[in-house]
């Protein structure tokens, strides 16, 4: 039986248009979604919307909108985004459609049966721009206002409200999150930074509250305004957003049928986040889902924030970044492979056209496009336009034929671990290490003098690596490895892990190849 896999993106806030930000969640799941298509797992990768709460009825009014007209237009933009990124993903989710409130209804009943759930009141301090509840001590005060540690202001909120257990599973999640890895019922926060803050937070609440540990307890419903999930049997109530957002990771897995045909998929491999949304997905949401009776995801990786040009992205500064003029401006592939390239898949960092102009010409023009064009103008000119059969390698072959052959295997080690900047470094290294192969061999001066047995034997082994990168990069980028496989004459079927295993057929004729990235002038930006 395949291995099954499955990855999620959070969903995004429909209170706007997508920014570069999500961009960067979503190609870095479908990378690792490729990637395990390509070793041939069944695959399960959900990306959606969260169009319920007070911050888009409130963009929804705003823009003078009935809220569910609202959503669904600004959610097209996300869905439209999709096909943008060339993402493949199985299943596009909306918080409001009725499979998921179906959902919502079915988990809150079942922590309510599960005495998981009471009534009481709540009174605090709310960030709408946030969603989430902070205590008075984590706030500061500037002119009157006051303002989260994320720099969103809060009000003072006093309702009554239906509250989840949250202090009884405290200490199982720092169990869960101390377990070695590997075993089964670890809960994996990644990177270790962000595990150590979680611990941290979960920690100090359980020692400030020790004695009246029941304030550590979430406000799980609002009664302040209604565009949202109604509480089951009492809807003067609807869900607090987050227990309603979280729940579409089961929802896309059919909860609560137990028989649904994606249940298999379930705990979820990996929960991709930004690092402003921890929290909610290492604490909140296992919790919800052990009190529920259901296993929690394996692992949640949180990735950092990308500073535009130097300077925080604010609507405020004008310059957040639209993905789709980027991918209008740079093309898709150049665009995907920078974002992971550029800096350490869970450190932040900044987004800039010069690097991105940088990357895309020496990297992928100069060092890959070039790779290629050379070997298989060289094969078209010299060879007749066929493959040249393989040979063994030669002992001054061998370092670099090896280095090509092993190039899938540290690929696996990496991305396993979501390090997706050093699956592309190791990919690049070997990249270089080609190039030098083909300088030093020289495979067109072989031809001059009369070497062209050996002439043949360096090409093919250049056209190995080659297959080798295109199916290595082709999670990356898809469409211009794609483009590559056809160059390299490797069929339909070939393109994936376990066919590199098997040779292609020397003799077989090769179309002409022509470049597959183009250099993007500095002075053009
Ligand atoms: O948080 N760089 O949605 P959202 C990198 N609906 N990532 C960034 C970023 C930046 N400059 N700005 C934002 C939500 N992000 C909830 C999720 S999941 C059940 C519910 C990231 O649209 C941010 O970290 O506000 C977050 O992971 C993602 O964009 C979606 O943000």
């Amino acid at each position: 039986m395949k291995q099954t896999r499955y990855v999620t993106t959070p969903i995004y806030y429909v209170n706007d248009k997508p920014h570069v930000g999500h961009a960067y969640t979503s190609v870095a799941a479908d990378v690792l979604a490729r990637w395990w298509r390509l070793q041939g797992h069944e695959v399960f990768f959900l990306t959606g919307t969260d169009e319920h709460g007070q911050k888009v009825e409130k963009a929804a009014r705003d823009a003078g909108m009935d809220p569910q007209a609202f959503t669904d237009q600004v959610s097209q933009h996300f869905r439209d985004l999709t096909g943008t990124l060339g993402l493949w993903n199985d299943d596009f989710i909306r918080t409001t459609e009725a499979r998921h409130k179906a959902a919502c209804s079915a988990l809150w009943e079942e922590l309510a049966r599960r005495d998981e759930i009471y009534l009481g009141h709540y009174e605090g301090w709310y960030a709408v721009r946030d969603e989430a509840f902070y205590g008075p001590d984590e706030l500061t005060e500037r002119d009157g206002v006051k303002y989260a540690p994320s720099g969103a202001p809060v009000e003072w909120v006093r309702e009554p409200s239906y509250f989840f257990r949250l202090s009884k599973w405290l200490p199982e999640l720092l169990r869960r999150f101390d377990l070695p890895f590997g075993h089964p019922e670890r809960i994996d926060v990644q990177p270790e930074a962000r595990r150590n803050e979680v611990r941290a937070f979960v920690q100090q609440g359980l020692k400030d509250f020790a004695d009246k540990p029941e304030k550590l307890d979430l406000s799980i419903s609002r009664t302040s305004f209604t565009w949202g999930v109604k509480v089951p049997g009492d809807p003067a109530h609807v869900m607090y957003v987050w227990l309603d957002a979280l729940t579409n990771y089961i929802t896309a897995a059919g909860y609560p049928d137990p028989k649904a045909k994606r249940w298999k998929f379930w705990p979820a491999d990996v929960h991709f986040v930004g690092k402003d949304i921890v929290r909610f997905h290492a604490i909140y949401w296992p919790a919800f889902l052990m009190a529920a009776g259901i296993e929690p995801a394996k692992r949640v990786f949180a990735h950092g924030w990308w500073t535009i040009e130097g300077q925080k992205m604010s609507k405020s500064l004008g310059n957040v970044i639209d993905p789709v003029a980027l991918v209008a401006e740079y093309g898709l592939d150049p665009l995907r492979y920078f974002l992971l390239r550029e800096v350490s898949f869970g450190s932040d960092g900044d987004f800039s056209r010069k690097a991105l102009i940088g990357r895309n010409n020496s990297e992928l023009a100069d060092a890959l496009g070039n790779l290629a064009n050379r070997t298989l103008s060289l094969i078209q000119k010299n060879c007749e336009g066929c493959l040249p059969h393989k040979k063994d390698p030669r002992d001054t072959d061998k370092l670099f034929v090896d280095e090509a052959q092993t190039l899938p295997t540290e690929v696996r080690v990496r991305l396993e671990s979501q390090e997706f900047h050093m699956a592309l470094d190791a990919i690049m290294a070997a990249v270089r290490s080609a190039n030098v192969y083909i300088t030093v061999h020289a495979p067109w001066a072989l031809k001059k003098t009369q070497q062209e047995e050996r002439m043949a034997e360096v090409l093919r082994h250049l056209h190995d690596a080659l297959r080798v990168f295109a199916t290595v990069l082709w999670p990356f980028m898809p469409t211009t490895m794609d483009a590559l496989f056809d160059q390299l004459g490797v069929p339909a079927d070939a393109r994936d892990l376990a066919a590199l295993a098997t040779p292609l057929p020397g003799g077989i004729a090769l179309p002409p190849p022509s470049p597959l990235f183009r250099k993007i002038e500095i002075e053009a930006v």
